[in-house]
């Protein structure tokens, strides 16, 4: 039976410091993310852009935090939509914008998978853990707050909506960490989050936490929601994201992760977040996320046509 794709258009600039996320989804489908996928055999429906209708300001004690309103208005515009693609079809992805959106779609997925009585996963591809609360982000900048808010942690009061299915930490794995605050530190001590920082990358590469992972995943008839920040690949051939960090993923460390979750059949949604159009270099940062996409979606070197960047 043929397998179906909805994708589906967040185009959030408010959480980040640097405008120009707002154009990453139409950067992804200029780079033919659609048509990509399409032959690999896949259904695809492109749902379009959400919008969210212009806020009020929200105070904040925390002064350093900005766009509160917008944020949440994006979080429950994001999180219905990113329900209805999650029961409409296989594997949703859903095209930010920036991280902020996952404060929407982790959310979505876990009621999905709740509706559908299996446990939900999460693959977190990041430089950062994005595990502040708004009482503790300095920056104030709110995409470094999504996955604190939904593993259900304090420190949200009801400025963002409650969160009715908080993930389970021990159902998260990240890899690729090398941004770590203080407060999230503290917070990945005390949740115990599986977090494979690119020092361990180094140590042990990326196939055997990886594979344990999705053993893990398989073992338990889990969804699993995989979240592409841009910053977890090196800066050097994805230079499009306002949070650079050097040291990142490889191509073939994160051509090789893709592939294998690929091959593994076992994800059921993906964000695509943090690509700042504005910040590319001729297409480039877009056309290496479609790349990646495509291997989660099947396509496998022999399948794969000539291509230069
Ligand atoms: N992202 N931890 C830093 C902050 O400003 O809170 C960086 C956050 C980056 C967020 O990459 O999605
Ligand atoms: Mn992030
Ligand atoms: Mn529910
Ligand atoms: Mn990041």
């Amino acid at each position: 039976m043929t397998r179906h794709t909805i994708l589906l258009g967040a185009p959030i600039q408010t959480g980040a410091s640097q405008p120009g996320c707002i154009m990453g989804p139409q950067s992804l489908r200029t780079a033919g993310l659609a048509k990509i996928i399409e032959d690999l055999g896949w259904q695809v429906s492109d749902r379009g852009d959400l919008t969210i209708t212009p806020q009020r300001p929200t105070p904040h004690p925390n002064a350093a935090i900005h766009h509160l309103a917008e944020t949440r208005a994006w979080i429950d515009t994001v999180r219905e939509a990113a329900l209805a693609a999650g029961r409409d079809c296989d594997l949703p992805v859903f095209m930010g914008g920036d991280h902020s959106m996952a404060a929407g779609t982790l959310p979505a997925m876990a009621a999905r998978a709740a509706e559908a009585g299996r446990p939900l996963f999460v693959l977190w591809l990041d430089a950062h853990p994005d595990l502040h609360s708004l009482d503790s982000t300095e920056s104030g900048n709110l995409h470094g707050t999504p996955m604190a808010y939904a593993l259900g942690l304090p420190g949200f009061g009801s400025a963002y909506p409650a969160n009715a299915h908080p993930l389970d930490p021990a159902n998260v794995c990240m890899m690729g960490i090398r941004s770590v605050d203080r407060a999230e530190a503290k917070r990945i001590l005390e949740t115990g989050i599986e977090v494979h920082d690119m020092r361990a990358i180094d140590e042990t590469g990326v196939i055997a936490p990886l594979k344990a992972f999705l053993a893990r995943v398989a073992a338990a008839n889990g969804m699993l929601h995989v979240s592409f920040d841009v910053d977890f690949l090196d800066p050097s051939f994805a230079p499009a994201v306002g949070t650079t960090v050097p040291g990142g993923a490889t191509f073939r460390e994160a051509h090789l992760i893709l592939e294998m979750v690929g091959d593994s059949g076992l994800a059921t949604s993906l964000d695509l977040v943090e690509l700042n159009p504005f910040l590319d270099e001729r297409g480039r940062t877009a056309r290496v996320l479609c790349d990646f996409t495509a291997s989660l979606f099947g396509r496998r070197v022999l399948d794969r046509q000539t291509r230069s960047y």
